[in-house]
Formats: C-alpha cells, sequence, structure tokens
C-alpha cells in the first residue's frame, strides 16, 4: 500500500469533524487529492451499523456486543473504501479509528486491551494509521459543544467518568507512540486550532507525496 492513512481522534465535542474539513481543504489547495470517511461508518452497510451504535434504545447494549459491532463496522469500511484508497496511493483522513476503540470500549467500557488488540490483528493485520491527530480538550468543554448541538446520541448520555477514562486512555496511547501523534489542545479557539493545523501542513504535505 502506499497511500497514506491519517485518523483524527479525540473525546466528544474536541472539533475532529471540523478541523478534518479544514485540514483537507488546506491538502487540496497544496495540490493533494484526499479522501473523507468516518467511522463508525463511511460505506452504506457500515451507516447503518453505526445507527445501531449510536441510536439511543430501550434495550441495553452489552459491551461485547458494542466492541463486536464497531469491528465490524471497520471491517466493511476497510475492505469497501480504505484498503482500496491505500492501494492507489490516495490520502485517506479518517474521523475516528481504533483509537477510538481502545478509548470507548476499552477506557469508557473497561473491556480488555488484549481483547481489543486480538480483534484489531484479526480485521486490520498489520494495518495501522501512518499518523493520528489528537484533538484533546477537558471533558466539560467537549460535552457542552457536543450538547450545543441538540439531541445527545448514546455515548454522549455516557457519565462524566467514562469520558474522563476516554481522555485518558487516548492520553496514554499518545505517549507511548509519539511518532505517530500529533497532539492538538482543542481548547482553543477554533482560529487557534487551525493555526496550529496550519504548522503541521508543511510536515503532512511533505508525508503525503512521499
Ligand atoms: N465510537 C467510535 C466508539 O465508541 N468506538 C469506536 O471505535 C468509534 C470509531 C460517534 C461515536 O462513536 C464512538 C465515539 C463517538 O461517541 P463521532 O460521530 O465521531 O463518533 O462522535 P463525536 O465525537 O460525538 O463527534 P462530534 O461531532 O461530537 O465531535 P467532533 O467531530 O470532534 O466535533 P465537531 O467538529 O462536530 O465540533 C463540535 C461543535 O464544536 C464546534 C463546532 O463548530 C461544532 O458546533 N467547535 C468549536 N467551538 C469552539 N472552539 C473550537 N476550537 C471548536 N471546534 C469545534
Amino acid at each position: 500500500m502506499n497511500g497514506l492513512f491519517i485518523t483524527l481522534e479525540g473525546p466528544e465535542g474536541a472539533g475532529k469533524s471540523t478541523n478534518r474539513d479544514y485540514l483537507a481543504m488546506c491538502l487540496r489547495a497544496a495540490g493533494i487529492e484526499v479522501l473523507l470517511t468516518r467511522e463508525p461508518g463511511g460505506t452504506p452497510l457500515a451507516e447503518r451499523i453505526r445507527e445501531l451504535l449510536l441510536a439511543p434504545s430501550d434495550e441495553a447494549m452489552a459491551a461485547d456486543t458494542e466492541l463486536l459491532l464497531v469491528f465490524a463496522a471497520r471491517a466493511q469500511h476497510l475492505a469497501q473504501v480504505i484498503r482500496p484508497a491505500l492501494a492507489r496511493g490516495d490520502v485517506v483522513l479518517c474521523d475516528r479509528f481504533t483509537d477510538a476503540t481502545y478509548a470507548y470500549q476499552g477506557g469508557g467500557r473497561g473491556l480488555s486491551q488484549q481483547r481489543i488488540a486480538e480483534l484489531e490483528r484479526f480485521v486490520q493485520g498489520d494495518l495501522r494509521p501512518d499518523l493520528t491527530l489528537l484533538f484533546d480538550l477537558p471533558v466539560e468543554q467537549g460535552l457542552a459543544r457536543a450538547a450545543a448541538r441538540g439531541r445527545l446520541d448514546r455515548f454522549e448520555q455516557e457519565q462524566r467518568s467514562f469520558f474522563e477514562a476516554v481522555r485518558q486512555t487516548y492520553l496514554q496511547r499518545a505517549a507511548l507512540a509519539p511518532q505517530r501523534y500529533r497532539l492538538l489542545d482543542a481548547s482553543q479557539s477554533l482560529q487557534q486550532v487551525q493555526a496550529a493545523i496550519d504548522g503541521l501542513v508543511p510536515m503532512l504535505v511533505e508525508r503525503c507525496r512521499g
């Protein structure tokens, strides 16, 4: 595979989607074509799995069910979108990927990191993101941004302690593999966050041109 796989991660309301679009605009302005996608989702079938994951329901979803649905959606997304794009040499910008599984199902739900790693190997083989932009901000601030958009999804209805564990898991993973992650302070104004992204663009352009 010759493409470049860039993921955007962070807790709720960190600005991943907003900044994914901004980064795509910057890269396109430099003449680099990018494919934008997201998880869970990214294909019609995976988007249906996303609906199952996000919709509040009277029947509590078992944590293992949630984990398997996340990886089922990912298997479909990889087969239909990500692997073909990387094989063509495209740059893929993906809003969340398996770091989110470690953070939400591992940190948040308390599932074993080893179990997640086994599924990661099963579904992805040796495919991992080349680079991950981690948008970090205090939990309260992110939840306030998410709440301002209206109705909360199934994850957004969780307790604060769940999101603290999500945030800490992201930060721990980034600390363990600093070569893959770029940490961005998402508590700043959008203008400041995008200035920080501007600072990363030359490095990203160089990596994209490989
Ligand atoms: N999930 C996902 C798992 O549990 N396991 C997994 O493996 C995967 C892949 C859906 C859920 O799925 C879970 C995690 C999630 O709960 P999602 O749709 O990506 O994933 O979830 P959210 O994090 O809920 O997406 P959000 O849209 O809430 O967050 P974003 O994308 O980080 O934020 P964005 O860009 O939409 O911005 C939110 C609001 O804040 C404003 C924006 O204008 C917008 O109104 N904003 C800012 N305001 C002020 N200052 C800034 N710097 C701002 N940046 C953005």
